[in-house]
């Protein structure tokens, strides 16, 4: 069967099956009316013979469910455009020969945890030595000086060791995004930026499991990275942002 790619949807066991399983929490008792409750919920979210596999009392009259069936919805995936970090990626050896190269002195990035978010293991993975998924992070890299300033730091502390420290780039961590903190948080980084007249200085990136680029750049961030992110995207996405604006200074 050919596909068609203006009328995707999930499959199973054969294509365009709909076949999909999703789960959720009910604030009900766990019982028979409350199968009943997420059987009708999944009817309606566009799920055909929805079947409750599995139920499980949370307590406290709380109820969860996993729920089988078959998605109606289609989704027409040649109108989709996601903007993306479009940056040519280099390995570490071609980041750090591009600034040895091209930019002449070391580059300065700091990074944290903002706000109240104690998340150190992504930006981590980012920004230590030892690194993550076979890549090392940023304080390898002979040519970058490297600041981790570790978890829960404010934005006023943020934006002032990054003038103290004259850095090119500060890197966002934000994991919890329970009632939009992150957005808040994000947004508050910006704005004090602006208020201190060094926005434009500054090459701003966040990262996180629910951060993309299209978000970041919707907050005033130049570049976003979401999961599976590694040293080297960002890294090169540092050193190209900070050539194309050392080039549009000389111009
Ligand atoms: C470990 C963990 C903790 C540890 C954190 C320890 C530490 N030092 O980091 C502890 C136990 C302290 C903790 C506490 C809490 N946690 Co917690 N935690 C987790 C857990 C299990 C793993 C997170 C993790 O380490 N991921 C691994 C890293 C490598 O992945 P990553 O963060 O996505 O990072 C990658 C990318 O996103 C990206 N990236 C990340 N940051 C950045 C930054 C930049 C600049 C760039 C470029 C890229 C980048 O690159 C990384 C590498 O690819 C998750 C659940 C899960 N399985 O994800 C919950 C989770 C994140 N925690 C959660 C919650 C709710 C909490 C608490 C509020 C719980 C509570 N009620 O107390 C507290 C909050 C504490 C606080 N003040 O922040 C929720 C968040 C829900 C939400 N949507 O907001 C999660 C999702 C669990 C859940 N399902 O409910 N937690």
């Amino acid at each position: 069967m050919s596909l068609d790619f203006k009328r995707i949807k999930p499959y199973g066991d054969t294509l365009d099956d709909g076949a999909v399983q999703l789960s959720f929490s009910l604030p009900v008792p766990c019982g028979e009316e409350a199968r009943e409750a997420a059987r009708q919920l999944a009817a309606r979210m566009g799920i055909e013979e929805p079947q409750v596999y599995h139920m499980a009392d949370l307590g406290e009259n709380y109820t969860y469910f996993i729920v089988y069936g078959r998605l109606v919805h289609t989704i027409d995936f040649t109108s989709i455009r996601v903007p993306k970090v479009d940056s040519e990626r280099m390995d570490f050896y071609g980041v750090n020969r591009l600034i040895r190269e091209e930019i002449g002195r070391k580059v300065v990035v700091i990074g944290a945890c903002t706000g109240t978010d104690a998340h150190t293991v992504g930006i981590d993975a980012i920004m230590n030595m030892k690194g993550y998924n076979g890549e090392y992070g940023l304080e390898r890299y002979p040519e970058i000086d490297a600041y981790n300033l570790g978890s829960q730091v404010p934005n006023e502390e943020m934006l002032a060791r990054a003038l103290e420290l004259d850095a090119d780039a500060i890197l966002v961590s934000q994991v919890v995004t329970q009632k939009g903190v992150h957005i808040q948080n994000l947004t508050e980084l910006v704005e004090l930026a602006e208020a201190e007249g060094i926005r434009e200085r500054l090459i701003l990136i966040c990262g996180g499991p629910r951060i993309n680029h299209e978000m970041a750049l919707e907050l005033g961030y130049d570049a976003g990275f979401g999961p599976g992110s590694l040293a080297p995207d960002v890294a090169s996405f540092i050193v190209h942002e900070l050539k194309r604006r050392m080039e549009g200074r000389i111009q």
